[in-house]
């Protein structure tokens, strides 16, 4: 059965894995986040000393999950989307949340100033959303509102009324 690739991004803490998540369970597609992936893998390039930070080693990931991806049912979740080849992903949504929600979900992970006000920026200016916008077809890229339980549901739904479409159309 042909199954679709779907990408979830955004600035850390809107959401990403927790929709991912409940996503892959209710649909049965495969999740996987990017920053864990790394992390198990080292599929690290060297140290970044400005935001204290491995440096994602970006080709290691692709050839890493490039099987996957081309067998399809792969949920993707990552906060930057413009290094996955274009041709995986079937659909890209881009969630959103309000700065003052978004602020205290990462003041509760004990992100530091300086780390808090970057991404609380990279949301204002919705560097992820154009990010997107110039990785993918436009058609595909949606953005989600995710600030509060309700959003959740509401996204979760909307993306399994569309992935069982999509398994309608290519598999009849
Ligand atoms: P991300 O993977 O984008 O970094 P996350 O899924 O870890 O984000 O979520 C960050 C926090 O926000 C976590 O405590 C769960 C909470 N959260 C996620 N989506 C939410 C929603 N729609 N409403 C309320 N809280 C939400």
């Amino acid at each position: 059965m042909l199954l679709p690739n779907v990408l979830l991004t955004g600035t850390p803490g809107v959401g990403k894995t927790t929709l991912g998540k409940e996503l892959a369970t209710r649909s049965g597609l495969k999740y996987v986040n990017v920053g864990d992936l790394a992390r198990e893998g080292q599929l690290y390039d060297g140290y970044d000393e400005e935001y204290d930070c491995p440096i994602l080693d970006e080709d290691r990931v692709v050839d890493e999950l490039e099987n996957q991806m081309r067998e399809g049912g792969v949920i993707v979740d990552y906060h930057g989307c413009d290094f996955f080849p274009e041709r995986w992903f079937h659909i890209v949504f881009v969630l959103r949340t309000d700065n003052s929600v978004l602020y205290k979900r990462l003041e509760t992970r004990g992100y530091n100033e300086k780390k808090l006000k970057e991404n609380i920026q990279c949301e204002i200016f919705q560097v992820l959303y154009e990010e997107a916008l110039e990785s993918y077809e436009k058609e595909i890229v949606h953005q989600l509102l995710s600030n509060e339980p309700e959003d959740l549901e509401n996204n979760i739904n909307e993306i399994m009324k569309w992935i069982e479409q999509w398994v309608k159309d290519h598999n009849s």
